[in-house]
């Protein structure tokens, strides 16, 4: 079994930021789950564009609002506390935060831990 605090995480290598936000990685591909579990903050008044193509992520809003701009299929969808996006078709999308949001992601495959988006938006793909 792991247990692992969140308050363990903050000023170590699990903390990875981005220019708009802040993943805090509960779960990587090292643990043997199969997923990889992050406890996101994205920055308040920030877009980041993104474009997973190696990884498919689910993503549960759980403070904030803002909005998802599906950029392959020319959708936006609000998202407010108890609201789910899965990236079932490697969308590319925008996140828009119109105050601070904070996310729980799951990624599979799971990331090693210290990925941020390259130049397309994406994660690579490491082992
Ligand atoms: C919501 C989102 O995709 N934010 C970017 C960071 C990423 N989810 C992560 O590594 O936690």
């Amino acid at each position: 079994m792991i247990v692992r605090k969140l308050t363990d995480l903050i000023g170590t290598e699990r903390e990875i930021c981005g220019e708009t936000w802040t993943s805090r990685r509960l779960l990587l591909k090292g643990d043997g789950m199969g997923f990889s579990l992050h406890d996101t903050i994205i920055h308040a008044g920030s877009t980041t564009k993104m474009h997973y193509q190696h990884h498919l992520e689910a993503v549960y809003c759980i403070q904030g609002r803002g909005r998802i701009r599906d950029l392959t299929n020319h959708r936006v969808f609000e998202v407010e506390v108890g609201t789910m996006y899965a990236l079932s078709g490697n969308e590319q999308h925008e996140l828009i935060a119109d105050e601070e949001m904070r996310m729980v992601c799951v990624f599979n495959p799971p990331v090693v831990g210290t990925e941020t988006h390259d130049t397309t938006g994406a994660y690579p793909l490491l082992d």
